[in-house]
């Protein structure tokens, strides 16, 4: 198509031209055009079709994405070039789709991608939050949480016009299906993300976040994950979920209906991924939908075969805390009419399997979600080789002794468009130059670069690739939070959710052990940027108190005349896709530093991989794999292995006093914590309370890993000085990086459980 004529016929209508158009109206002409193009293109209609249901997507803007994978993002740049205008200005004003969390949720985005680019027939369903996840800002060194309303009115949302009814037990709600265009990668294909909503959403409160939990018909697609501290926050949350899978199978059936499917053998033509727990009760809602097709015919023993053999579950997590569990009664007062599904798949359960371990529903009378899927799924499968073992031989392992061929295995994956060729195009264009285009289709050929590890051109323009990408960052974060980096300082990054056992805490104390040896006159090689980015669940305390110890750190060192040039911490504010696609490209090192056992996977340590940084970390999660690919002498593994910690748990024999005790620096570094310094910035009690947790309970290891941490973190930094030797490993990091493409993933969850 000839963009230009294209964007100046659309630019017309509103008496605009290319070059005096605003970018905010280039923004919006390019979106409708990209709309056009995306009509255009079709769902492939062959096979089996995949619903990957989830809580979540975290899908990131959507405009040089969509253009990209429409084969129009060269051609969009250059135009506004010549018009004198920037893409990346344009871009500045898309909203960022605030529907995810996490991993997991930008998982099933990276899902949606491959699916789609691989020319497969699958669509995700989940649901249209108005004010996101929440929006962060940090005041007093703090926390502090904001409504994120990201919708306009004019977005990449389409209203189909489709409505169902979904019935609780105080009140039917009717729910509207929007849908968003997942195209493919330059091969004609679009699939769709189904978003459900109600019909009269509720206003963003004007305060804070905190809204009427009760009011459902209004608040319930308000916030993802509400505050669940309450009854009424957790009840919210079960609404979400019955409105979720409700809604999708009704969707899933009517489909069935247009494409003329037998719905009596619905599971040769569907598939329903469940991503975690969130959706479960896609189950028994699948079961009753079909029972209520008396025409059909079908009786409960059909009706629960089918949905065995459609729905297959997806286990991210062995934190116990996240396994969830709801009261029955809950579920009575929600969506009464699944209670007598789930006690007949229980009943069934229980006279096949005794041991109560298994039960859906326990002596308490409440459900778990996870064995609901594991005996009504056909598969279940972990997100790491690591994890899957620890699902197999600890923590489901009641259930893998009764299904062992139930569970497999499927290595996450990133997709590398998104987190290579679109946020690193300076390294994609190099790449390209050693290896040729081939690598974009199938970033396994990455591995050809291997051949240049000691090719001193290419590795010099690997640094300097690295060094343009800090410098970028630089200049980006002095503009969006007026933060100032030095772009020669070593650019060590931690960007994930704040949570104790990623260890954010084990950073910072490294920073004050840092600080500490500057202070007495003891100063590195080269300066170092600690920079973080993270999210803490609002009623997380101990999370929260973490992010407050970060911030006191980051106002001391950054302040201090004698630390500053030698050291900076830098926490980005309201860390998300965005920023993660600026932060990436301009790391050195990556940090991957959970308790070995508790990461199930980690997908940013695969982009950063990608992206020519080095990884420090522990055995845990996808790191595993990492290592095996790139070898023990390009990466920095630590710490205690995962065997061992799932014993010092089994024996309750972890006692942080030990370690606390065991080593001048480490207690200096804790005792600092509550010291005046930074006692002087921030709240005592808060820094109390984290101090008293590491020196008294810490759960999550930090101290057992704190020194190896330390002194492997110093090689790290010591071995950036050899400039072309560092080059070299990331070579062989970003070389050995294809395997973790979301390409391959969706290859075998294709070939292993979809058969699409
Ligand atoms: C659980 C809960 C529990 C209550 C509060 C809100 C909430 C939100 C999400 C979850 C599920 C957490 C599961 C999760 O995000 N797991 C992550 O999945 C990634 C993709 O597989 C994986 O790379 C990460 O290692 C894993 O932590």
């Amino acid at each position: 198509m000839d963009l230009k004529k294209e964007l100046t016929g659309l630019l017309e209508q509103k008496g605009k031209t290319l070059e005096n158009a605003a970018d905010q109206d280039l923004y919006y002409a390019l979106l409708t055009l990209t709309q056009r193009v995306q009509q255009k293109n079709t769902a492939p209609s062959a096979g089996r079709k995949l619903y990957y249901i989830s809580a979540e997507f975290l899908i990131g803007k959507l405009l040089s994405n969509n253009l990209l994978n429409l084969g129009l993002y060269d051609q969009a740049k250059q135009v506004l070039a010549q018009a004198g205008r920037d893409l990346s200005r344009v871009e500045d004003f898309e909203p960022e789709p605030s529907l995810g969390n996490g991993g997991l949720g930008r998982l099933a985005a990276c899902f949606l991608d491959s699916i789609a680019s691989l020319g497969l027939n699958g669509d995700g369903v989940g649901l249209n939050y108005h004010y996101g996840l929440f929006q962060q800002v940090f005041e007093h060194n703090q926390q502090r949480e904001q409504p994120n309303p990201w919708l306009e009115d004019q977005s990449w949302l389409t209203d189909t016009g489709v409505r169902f009814k979904v019935p609780f037990g105080s009140q039917e709600l009717e729910s509207v299906l929007y849908d968003l265009n997942v195209p493919g990668y330059e091969n004609g294909v679009v699939n769709k993300l189904h978003l459900f909503d109600v019909t009269q959403p509720a206003p963003a409160p004007e305060q804070g976040i905190s809204f009427d939990k009760g009011d459902i018909a209004h608040c319930l697609t308000s916030f993802l994950y509400p505050d669940d501290s309450d009854e009424a926050g957790k009840l919210l949350r079960v609404y979400q979920q019955y409105f979720m899978v409700c809604s999708a199978v009704q969707l899933i059936l009517r489909e069935a209906e247009e494409k003329g499917w037998s719905i009596k053998r619905l599971n040769q033509h569907a598939v329903i991924q469940i991503n975690d727990t969130h959706p479960s009760m896609v189950i028994p809602e699948l079961i009753r939908q079909l029972l209520a097709r008396k025409e059909l015919g079908l009786s409960m023993d059909e009706a629960i075969y089918v949905a065995s053999n459609v729905c297959a579950y997806t286990n991210h997590t062995i934190l116990a805390e996240a396994l969830e569990t709801w009261p029955s009664s809950y579920l009575e007062q929600v969506a009464p009419q699944l209670m007598p599904i789930i006690r007949e798949l229980d009943k069934r359960a229980k006279e096949k399997y005794a041991d109560p371990r298994v039960a859906i529903i326990d002596d308490n009378d409440c459900i778990h979600m996870a064995h609901m899927d594991i005996h009504y799924g056909f598969s279940v499968n972990g997100v790491a080789a690591l994890h899957t073992d620890i699902l197999k031989n600890t923590e489901l392992k009641h259930f893998y002794d009764i299904y062992p061929g139930k569970f497999n295995n499927k290595t996450n994956g990133v997709t590398f468009r998104r987190w290579l060729m679109a946020c690193n195009p300076a390294l994609a264009e190099l790449i390209t130059q050693c290896i040729g285009e081939g690598w974009k289709r199938d970033p396994a050929q990455l591995e050809k670069l291997l051949s240049f590890r000691k090719d001193t051109q290419v590795l010099d323009r690997l640094l300097a690739v690295k060094s343009d990408n800090k410098k970028r960052l630089s200049a980006y974060l002095s503009k969006t939070q007026g933060i100032s980096l030095d772009p020669e300082s070593i650019f060590d990054i931690q960007v994930k959710r704040l949570h104790e056992y990623k260890r954010q805490q084990m950073n910072a104390l490294y920073a004050i052990h840092q600080y500490q040896r500057i202070k007495a006159g003891y100063t590195p090689a080269r300066p170092i940027t600690v920079i973080f980015g993270a999210k803490a669940a609002p009623a997380y305390i101990m999370a929260k108190n973490i992010i407050h110890l970060i911030l006191c750190l980051q106002k001391l060192v950054n302040e201090d005349p004698q630390v500053s040039p030698w050291m900076k911490i830098v926490m980005v504010e309201n860390y998300n896709v965005t920023l993660a696609e600026e932060l990436i490209p301009a790391a050195d090192l990556s940090e991957q530093i959970s308790l070995a056992s508790k990461e199930a996977s980690g997908t940013s340590n695969m982009k950063f991989m990608a992206n020519g940084a080095l990884t420090i970390g522990t055995l845990d999660g996808a790191n595993v794999e990492i290592a095996d690919l790139v070898g023990e002498d390009n990466i920095y593994l630590f710490g205690a292995l995962s065997d061992k910690v799932i014993d010092l748990y089994a024996r309750n024999a972890y006692h942080p006093e030990d370690f606390y005790g065991a080593s001048r620096w480490i207690r200096e570094a804790v005792d600092f914590i509550t010291g005046p310094e930074l006692s002087a910035i921030g709240s005592m009690d808060k820094l109390q309370a984290l101090q008293g947790d590491l020196k008294g309970k810490d759960y999550f290891m930090a101290l057992l890993d704190v020194r190896d941490y330390a002194k492997v973190k110093d090689q790290a930094l010591w071995d950036y000085e050899g400039r072309r030797d560092w080059a070299a490993k990331t070579l062989v990091n970003i070389g050995k990086s294809g395997f973790f493409s979301s390409d391959r993933t969706i290859q075998e969850y294709n070939r292993d459980i979809w058969h699409l």
